[in-house]
């Protein structure tokens, strides 16, 4: 959608007018960008429809900004970006991705250094030239190739969050075109992993030319790289790359298992058909008879476990570690459901640093057919976040008092808080208003450079709080942005044996926190999971799938997701435990 090119250019003309010291106008940017995203309408029908005036009744924007939107629309390109782009020639935005570089660190490497873009920082980190610049250190030099290091790692792969509705609207276009039986997507997207390579749509049509066509003529394509009748390729403006294929149907279940993977799991597969001696490709599963193969399954992928004699996996499991062995046992598990989820256990309200109302975020929960909504808005040493003190945290739970009467028999508001663990593992709210309060989260927000073994005592110290009852996001990490702070997540697991401690799931996708290989770990020392959307506006509770797809792949049956017991069973519990 162009409101978020228009949002990310402002994005950038905040950072190279902040790179040249400029005061002010680099905020007001940052402000309308965000303001921008969360915009429902398309900034072009606005305009349409009510010209620069209704561009500057935008909240955010105001008339200045709302003649660069306008110049944007009509012209394709801003000015003052350009100029800026001129003026300090470096690529600002790619830099920017680097975690501890910001506009003006970027601004004296490029005066100092002549550093433009991320293969001048990378010479400039192999010659140590960095470390001789004042401000910076050997430090400082040391933190940058670590953030480099990690920047590589995650080059050109994008937050599942990111591009699932964008494609989703892919596959239900291309569903429409005329001859399309069959589509599903597959690849990394299907099996809910938290970044992305590419996109691998696959369908089965009978009239294959008509699909390509649709396919390379999509408003949002960028370029193409090939065309053909069984498969085509794309990328998008977003810069993600679409694969299409068009198999018969016959093989239409083989080859979404091989094209779903991941390849280790392929692998596997086929090692497992041929011990058998049966030959496993996207064709199908195969007999060899008198020097002749016969299908023997592979038209859907249910019928292709089976006949290799396993349970049907599902594709959150498929990374070969540990669930073919299952499945041939017959012990899968059985995941949690996006339908089991009974509610949202980490929502923010503009009592803290949310952009809604509680009552908004209340009605939005409606429409998901939830039955509870704990809301966890931050406490006061949050400062950035408007956190509450212990004045407003009681005022917060009166006001949901009388929330609740309002939505009787229709939806339980429950009183919670996200506590922000102190240095020292103590936190901000006293023992005394925390006994009130429903359920308590507490989570790390400051301090994360600690030796591994500090971080894991603060964060055991909070577990002791008898009032805290989930730690949320557990390993603070951000995904394609910033490592994890060193702690021994398995020290906490086990000491919350003793402590009854839930670990969040948290489901927005930039955290997806714990990870996959958290979460099992957890389970071995049954450990109970908690799943949060960490909402702070209204859209972000449909977040909720990428949690719950991230607790599949944690191998999750519903009954160690604390979110699938109703709200009477949930209070019990949290009273009991
Ligand atoms: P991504 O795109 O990096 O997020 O990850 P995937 O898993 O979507 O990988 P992609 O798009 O390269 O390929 C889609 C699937 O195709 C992959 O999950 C498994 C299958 N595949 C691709 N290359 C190979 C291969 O060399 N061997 C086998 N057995 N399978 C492959
Ligand atoms: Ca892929
Ligand atoms: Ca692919
Ligand atoms: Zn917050």
């Amino acid at each position: 959608m162009i409101n978020s090119r228009i949002a990310e250019i402002f994005r950038s003309i905040a950072m190279y007018l902040d790179a040249k010291g400029v005061e002010f106008k680099p905020r007001a940017y940052q402000k309308a960008a965000q303001s921008l995203e969360t915009l429902e309408k398309d900034l072009k029908e606005i305009y349409k429809e009510g010209g620069l005036k209704a561009l500057a009744e935008i909240p955010g924007v105001g008339k200045s900004l709302a003649s660069k939107i306008k110049e944007y629309l009509e012209t394709g390109q801003i000015a003052e970006y350009e100029n800026l782009k001129k003026e300090l020639p470096v690529d600002m935005e790619e830099l920017a991705k680097i975690e501890g570089l910001g506009p003006k660190t970027i601004f004296i490497l490029y005066e100092k250094l002549k550093i433009k873009n991320i293969s001048d920082l990378e010479r400039a980190l192999e010659k140590h030239q960095i470390r001789n610049l004042e401000g910076f250190g050997e430090k400082s030099e040391e933190n940058l190739e670590l953030a480099l290091e990690f920047f590589k790692k995650s080059a050109g792969r994008f937050l599942l969050g990111e591009i699932y509705d964008e494609a989703l609207k892919l596959k239900n276009d291309l569903a429409k075109v005329k001859g399309v039986s069959k589509i599903e997507i597959a690849g990394s997207i299907r099996r809910f992993k938290e970044t992305i390579g590419d996109i691998d749509i696959l369908a089965v049509s009978s009239n294959p030319i008509e699909l390509m066509n649709r396919f390379i003529s999509l408003e949002n394509v960028a370029e193409v790289y090939m065309k053909g009748k069984t498969k085509s390729a794309l990328r998008l403006i977003k810069g993600i790359d679409v694969d299409l294929r068009v198999v018969p149907l016959k093989s239409w279940g083989s080859a979404l298992n091989y094209f779903t993977g991941s390849k280790e799991h392929n692998i596997a597969l086929r090692e497992i058909a041929k011990s058998k001696g049966l030959k496993l490709n996207e064709y199908g599963l195969f007999k060899i008879k008198n020097n002749q193969e016969i299908q023997i399954a592979g038209e859907t992928e249910k019928e292709l476990y089976f006949a290799l004699k396993m349970n049907y996996i599902e594709p959150e499991m498929r990374e070969n570690t540990g669930e073919i062995e299952l499945a041939l046992a017959h012990r899968l598990p059985k995941l949690v459901k996006l339908e089991d989820i009974k509610g949202d256990l980490q929502v923010h309200s503009n009592w803290s640093d949310g952009k809604f109302s509680m009552e908004e975020m209340v009605e939005q929960a409606l429409k998901l057919n939830y039955q509870y909504l704990l809301f966890t808005d931050h406490s006061k040493s949050l400062g950035i976040a408007n956190g509450m003190n212990e004045e407003k945290v009681l005022k917060q739970m009166s006001f949901i008092d009388k929330l609740n009467q309002k939505y009787r028999g229709k939806i339980k508001i429950l009183k919670g808080i996200e506590l922000n663990i102190l240095k020292d593992g103590r936190v901000d709210i006293s023992d005394k208003i925390l006994e009130k309060l429903d359920i308590v989260g507490a989570s790390i927000h400051s301090y994360f450079r600690m030796t591994k073994n500090e971080m894991t005592n603060r964060i055991k110290k909070a577990m002791a709080n008898k009032n805290i009852d989930i730690i949320f996001h557990p390993t603070g990490r951000l995904l394609l942005q910033r490592e994890a702070y060193e702690v021994d997540m398995e020290e906490l697991f086990k000491y919350a044996q003793k402590t009854k401690t839930i670990f969040e799931i948290n489901a927005s996708y930039e955290r997806l926190d714990l990870s996959d290989n958290l979460i099992r770990l957890g389970s071995i020392y049954n450990v109970l999971f908690s799943l949060g959307t960490d909402s702070h506006y209204l859209k972000q509770l449909n977040n909720m799938i990428f949690g719950v797809g991230q607790a599949r792949r944690g191998w999750l049956s519903k009954e160690k997701v604390i979110n699938s017991k109703n709200s009477k069973e949930l209070i019990d519990f949290i009273e009991n435990k």
